[in-house]
């Protein structure tokens, strides 16, 4: 069974994407084969971006990926853009993807607002690429947030169509989005998700963040006027601190809700904050260390590459031949 997923280096990582992503990612290096993980820095590039940062970014997140606990000996952790059957992939399969599916996306609508004529095509072709980086493995699993289910239904369904048309070449994915923190929101603006672009600075808890600016953010979080600590659609605050700590503590977030029972929300989310800061701290002292290595890091990516490589290449190949482009295999 292989497992892929790609992650953008888009600034620091946050809380949203360490539980909804990075968790599974760790959970995943040892019941897959391969478990195949992609810092997609060509994603990276279909919204307003620095070159000069991009590649800082793209060390950045992959020191975060193996802080977190991504052994790359167990695991193939490389960048997308060093392997170029990603980037054929997405062409080739762009004959079978609807422009009018593209255009329905809700990420694509969000990012793209009304100014559609100041968008880049390659924020509308996101998740054709996105498609491309899972396709290429024939995975079968691929560890999401909630966010991110459109674009797993995208994809199935151009794996789908490219079967139908072409014969039996590709893989249908499955996301995997986890029960509990799939959507970790905003903590100053509960009824959104935590996001890099979207979200609001003293609502955003990022994984190599300082402890005490970590504890101070949950202690202003946005709660209810109510008083039991509980969750309901009525108390998104609430719920979503219920459901961080359930997973921070290994536990379903009714056994929160009893272990916090009578207590007030200010003691609540202290506990919740201090144990988050704790529970983050390690993996933000190993961030700091991996990430001075830069030639280290670099190393990881090249032999990455060279094992993705190996896998991909026979498979586009493949795709070539179905669809008739280019020499026969
Ligand atoms: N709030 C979230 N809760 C749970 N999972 C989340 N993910 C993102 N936000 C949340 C998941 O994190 C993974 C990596 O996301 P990405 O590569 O899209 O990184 P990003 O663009 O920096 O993250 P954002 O916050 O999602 O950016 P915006 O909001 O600006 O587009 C994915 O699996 C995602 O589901």
């Amino acid at each position: 069974m292989v497992i892929f997923s790609g992650i953008q280096p888009t600034g620091r990582k946050h809380l949203g994407n360490y539980i909804g992503a990075i968790l599974q990612y760790v959970e995943g290096q040892d019941r897959a084969d391969p478990a195949i993980y992609c810092i997609v820095d060509l994603h990276g590039t279909t919204v307003a971006y620095e070159p000069a940062e991009l590649r800082e970014r793209s060390r950045d997140t992959a020191a975060l990926l193996v802080a977190a606990g991504l052994d790359p000996e167990r695991c193939v952790l490389f960048r997308q853009s060093d392997v170029p059957q990603h980037t054929e992939l997405t062409w080739l399969l762009s004959s079978v993807t609807s422009v009018g599916q593209l255009n329905r996306m809700h990420q694509f609508r969000d990012k793209a607002g009304t100014a559609r004529d100041r968008v880049s095509a390659g924020l509308l072709y996101y998740p054709v690429l996105m498609a491309a980086d899972v396709l290429a493995y024939r995975a079968h699993e691929v560890p999401v947030g909630e966010d991110q289910r459109e674009h797993i239904e995208l994809m199935r369904d151009v794996a789908e169509a490219f079967n139908k048309r072409f014969g039996e070449t590709l893989v249908v994915p499955e996301g995997n989005i986890p029960t509990v923190g799939a959507r970790v929101r905003d903590l100053k603006e509960p009824d959104k998700k935590m996001s890099t672009t979207g979200g609001t600075p003293a609502g955003t808890v990022y994984v190599d963040e300082e402890p005490a600016s970590i504890v101070k953010k949950f202690k202003r979080a946005e709660t209810d006027s109510g008083r039991e600590i509980v969750r309901a659609d009525d108390k998104p605050g609430i719920s979503n601190l219920i459901e961080i700590l359930a997973v921070v503590r290994g536990t379903a977030p009714n056994a929160i809700e009893h272990d916090f029972e009578g207590k007030g929300y200010g003691d609540f989310k202290t506990a919740v904050g201090e144990e988050v800061a704790a529970w983050l701290s390690p993996v933000r002292e190993r961030y700091l260390e991996l990430r001075q290595d830069t030639a280290a890091i670099e190393e990881i990516f090249e032999a990455g590459a060279a094992k993705a490589t190996a896998i991909a290449a026979p498979v586009v190949a493949d795709v070539r031949d179905a669809m008739g482009v280019g020499k026969p295999v």
